[in-house]
């Protein structure tokens, strides 16, 4: 409720007794594990949707959710949360954080920054939340170090060099692509657990380094670039430090889980980045190096298939996307311009402006099917306020013919045309809407559009940052 928002601070048992146990039931999350996916190119507001469902406490009825466990990226996720006056910008720690009975895990599909989570649990503590038993890191995900970074930056320069700059990915630099590709080759890879480990780690970071340095001076010259070699010994102390900061909180998380569910205690997981980004079902290679689809949460964590039975999809009520690679509905024009003021379109981890377009059905109605959405969550709806008419694109004409599926090959989705329907706008604000029943009838049209082309019922629609700011079915 509006009041229990104004006035509670994070996780206190007033805001979660507030929106709850009823959230859960009005978006039919009564029971069963339940996995929370962005089904576009991310930034679709997952962490607002999460915050909702996570304040639900088995307290409240409906039986709460008692973990928030992420299974892929690393910190070039970002979301941002605000409860009351206060805003949070979590990267990697989960935003169940905020509620202190909940235990926050982060799986082995995770890529762990250690500096950036040290940064993070240091930050929430200053700020009076409390990170201790209710924080698990997985002991066999895989570690970011500085040469990742280093090589994430130069590589996608050395592309721009060899191709020209369509090619780049146009990553987030956060040494993601070079983590993963490490956990792939096995030899020069270090994982959490290894980085506890002491002797061991002296062992093999010093070793790791000077095969990374002889890469990135090639890289370097490739580029350009002037290149002085990572210094082993400072990498090895810092790493030992933030091993010692993160050791009490690591554990083997599929255990954990597995005796947490056997325990009857219900798992809510976090994807971070989103279906269109997932480096098998997105749109290669404009794509993150991560299972971000629902399919991620298995290998990710340990959890089979069968135990999630609810997927809400993420979806915002237009398209954005950051970084390189095609988007068909994309508008380079005042209409864009006024999305992304409107809807502050800027990236949470880099800052950078997104790209920003209508409403994309073909590309929504494939990663629903992938992430298997049970239900959908309409974000940002309010952006749409005052325009005309509103589009959404129902096919993809290439060459003549209007295909019949989302294409596996960047070139051809490049090269599609959209084919739009038109819907009437809306003109008033419906920023103080707190009910279906108060949205205007294009509004509510516009969201029978929607279920009616990709068969999945629109859950929820989200008219503002705050919690309060949501309507449901
Ligand atoms: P990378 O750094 O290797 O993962 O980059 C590969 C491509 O993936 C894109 N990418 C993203 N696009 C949008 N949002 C991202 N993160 C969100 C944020 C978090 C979220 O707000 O920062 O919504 O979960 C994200 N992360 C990666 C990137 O632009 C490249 O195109
Ligand atoms: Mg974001």
């Amino acid at each position: 409720s509006k009041a229990a928002d104004a006035t509670a601070g994070p996780g206190s048992a007033v805001t979660a007794a507030a929106d709850g146990g009823a959230v859960l039931n009005k978006l039919g999350l009564e029971a069963g594990h339940t996995a929370i996916v962005g089904l576009q190119w991310g930034d679709e507001g997952k962490g607002k949707v999460v915050d909702l469902i996570a304040g639900a406490t088995a307290a409240q009825g409906g039986g709460g959710f008692d973990c928030v466990v992420r299974y892929n990226g690393g910190a070039n996720a970002g979301h941002s949360l605000q409860v009351g006056d206060q805003r949070y910008a979590l990267h990697l720690v989960p935003s169940g954080i905020l509620y202190p009975e909940k235990i926050n895990v982060l799986g082995n599909g995770v890529v762990i920054d250690p500096a950036q989570l040290v940064k993070e649990i240091t930050e929430l503590k200053s700020r009076g939340i409390a990170v201790g038993e209710n924080l698990r890191i997985s002991d066999r995900a895989h570690v970011v170090f500085e040469y990742h970074k280093v090589q994430d930056v130069l590589y996608d320069q050395a592309v721009a060099k060899a191709w020209g700059s369509d090619k780049p990915i146009g990553t987030t630099g956060r040494g993601i692509g070079p983590c993963y590709a490490d956990k792939a080759l096995r030899s020069t890879a270090i994982r959490v657990a290894d980085m506890l480990d002491t002797p061991r780690l002296r062992d093999m970071l010093p070793r790791i380094v000077s095969v990374k340095n002889g890469m990135l001076k090639s890289l370097a010259d490739l580029c350009g670039q002037s290149f002085e070699p990572l210094d082993a010994d400072a990498l090895l102390a810092t790493a030992i430090e933030h091993a010692e900061a993160l050791r009490p909180h690591v554990c083997d998380t599929a255990t954990l889980l597995h005796d947490a569910m056997s325990g009857g205690r219900r798992l809510l997981f976090e994807g971070a980045n989103a279906t269109l980004l997932d480096i098998d079902h997105g749109t290669y290679p404009y794509v993150t190096s991560s299972n971000c689809s629902s399919l991620g949460v298995h290998t990710g964590t340990g959890v089979p298939g069968h135990r999630v039975t609810n997927v809400v999809g993420i979806v915002k009520a237009y398209q954005t996307r950051v970084g390189g690679g095609p988007m068909p509905t994309q508008l380079d024009d005042e209409i864009g311009d006024r999305i992304r003021e409107k809807g502050r379109e800027y990236g949470t981890t880099t800052g950078r402006p997104r790209r920003c377009g209508w409403l994309d059905l073909v590309a929504l109605k494939y990663t629903a099917a992938v992430s298997g959405a049970t239900g959908i969550a309409l974000m940002l709806l309010d952006v749409l306020a005052g325009l005309e008419e509103l589009k959404v694109c129902v096919g993809y004409r290439h060459q003549g013919r209007v295909l019949k599926t989302f294409p596996a090959d960047a070139d051809v989705l490049a090269a599609v045309e959209p084919v739009y329907e038109t819907l009437p706008g809306f003109a008033a604000e419906i920023e103080d809407c707190r009910s279906y029943n108060d949205l205007p009838e294009e509004a509510k049209a516009y969201i029978r559009r929607i279920e009616q082309f990709i068969d999945v019922p629109v859950v929820m629609a989200s008219v503002g940052p705050r919690r309060d700011q949501s309507v449901f079915r």
